[in-house]
């Protein structure tokens, strides 16, 4: 059924708390904790506690869920001083949904990127 925690899914382990990982925030609905590979000075991946294979899904099967992902990578852009209202160089962030393996998706549990810290990009890779 969508959105019940699947045994082979590393990011449920990380919401049942099976695998450790950095949190820096947790909600009723989500988990925020930071990328064991950080691709920028601030890293951090939201998720939703009820697995759904990406965000897309997750917008259809849960959207009120969806929302809260978003809300977080907020919260979590403004507790790493990020937001766009801080002011100053290098702010600013990334919210990024890799979706598919074409597009670098290797965790099929929905998960938003929060990235910043430096200059970023755009086009990206
Ligand atoms: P993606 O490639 O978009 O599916 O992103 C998956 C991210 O998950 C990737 O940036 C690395 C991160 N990741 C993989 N395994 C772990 C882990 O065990 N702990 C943490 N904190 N992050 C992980």
């Amino acid at each position: 059924m969508a959105g019940e925690p699947q045994a082979d899914c590393l990011f449920c382990k990380i919401v049942a708390g099976e695998v450790p990982a950095t949190v820096v925030r947790d909600t009723e609905t989500t988990v925020a904790f930071r990328d064991i590979n950080p691709q920028a000075p601030v890293h951090v991946l939201v998720i939703p506690k009820a697995h759904h294979r990406d965000a897309v899904t997750l917008a259809t099967e849960a959207p009120q869920v969806a929302a809260d992902v978003l809300r977080e990578a907020g919260e979590v852009a403004a507790l790493e001083k990020l937001a766009v209202s801080e002011g100053g160089p290098g702010t600013g962030y990334r919210v990024v949904f890799n979706t598919g393996t074409g597009a670098g998706q290797t965790v099929f549990h929905a998960h938003a990127h929060v990235l910043g810290g430096r200059g970023l990009d755009w086009p990206p890779g």
